[in-house]
């Protein structure tokens, strides 16, 4: 059970590690999803340098649609009970999901959705220890990228964690258990994404720790030349990790736990 304080725990920088459990993931080249397999991924991710390994059943992919309760649960407990006693983070919106990797000792909760999908997601995390992590999105994952507007990313992207902060610490939840993460892609055009990891000083300054996801999305492909990029190269989400290192950032989300957890430690040893 988490006690330490958030800052603490993942002092700045931490890598956390990404393992989809869906079904393209792991599978035997067909439709077999193999946990033993994502669990040796998570395992390799560790000894890379990871922190945490932040695990997640429902695609969260612009366009992705749901999956059910059900669903979810059968993809990612098998992996849970694989990693149990490993630093795991649950990605979920919803509280039967969240319960369930708690049994499992998932120290963090990763909602996308802040706390407004799941009515009772707040009470879940208020009545264990664990930490969370609270993200902006403009819409919902289905048709979040159709046409994001803004009169001013940073501010209203701002004013929306804090928003969410307070609801988290009024329903209980410590604020020291509390992450914040502008969510990078997530209604967002490229040059919001820019804006946003530019004047990532401005989300810093609310005073909680930052997590930034920018690991291989597209807006870094597109940022390079090609409009129809669907994925960033690692070269570039290496770049933009270690700028939003420099602007504050605290945990890193991110697909390449190895070369990712290098980069930071020279951007760490070198920042004024
Ligand atoms: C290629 C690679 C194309 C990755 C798309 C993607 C975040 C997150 C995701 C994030 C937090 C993703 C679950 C999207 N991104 N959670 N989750 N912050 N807290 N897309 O930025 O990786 S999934």
């Amino acid at each position: 059970m988490a006690i330490e304080p958030l800052a603490q725990r993942f002092p700045r920088p931490s890598v956390m590690g990404v393992l989809n459990v869906t079904p393209d993931s792991f599978s035997d080249g067909g439709v077999h999803f193999d946990p033993a397999v994502a669990a040796v991924a998570a395992r390799h991710m560790l000894e890379a340098g990871a922190a945490i390994i932040d695990i997640g059943g429902e695609s969260t992919r612009p366009g992705a649609g749901g999956v059910t309760l059900v669903e979810e649960l059968r993809r990612v407990e098998p992996v849970l009970a694989a990693l149990h006693g490993s630093p795991m983070s649950i990605d979920t919106s919803k509280a039967g999901v969240a319960r369930v990797a708690l049994q499992y000792g998932a120290e963090m909760v990763n909602d996308i959705t802040a706390l407004r999908h799941d009515p009772e997601l707040a009470d879940v995390v208020a009545e264990s220890n664990a930490y969370l992590c609270l993200m902006h999105m403009q819409g919902e994952p289905q048709t979040m990228q159709h046409a994001p507007t803004y009169t001013d990313v940073v501010s209203e992207v701002k004013a929306f964690l804090e928003e969410r902060l307070a609801f988290a610490i009024e329903a209980g939840i410590p604020a020291e258990r509390i992450c914040l993460d502008p969510g990078i892609g997530f209604g967002k055009t490229v040059d919001h994404c820019v804006e946003l990891l530019q004047r990532l000083d401005e989300i810093v300054a609310i005073g909680q720790p930052v997590l930034v996801g920018l690991s291989r999305k597209s807006f870094l492909g597109k940022l390079l030349g090609d409009p129809a990029a669907t994925q960033g190269p690692l070269a570039a989400s290496i770049a933009g990790a270690v700028a939003a290192h420099e602007r504050g950032a605290t945990i890193f989300r991110v697909h390449d736990v190895h070369e990712t957890v290098a980069a930071l430690r020279v951007a760490a040893a070198v920042a004024a």
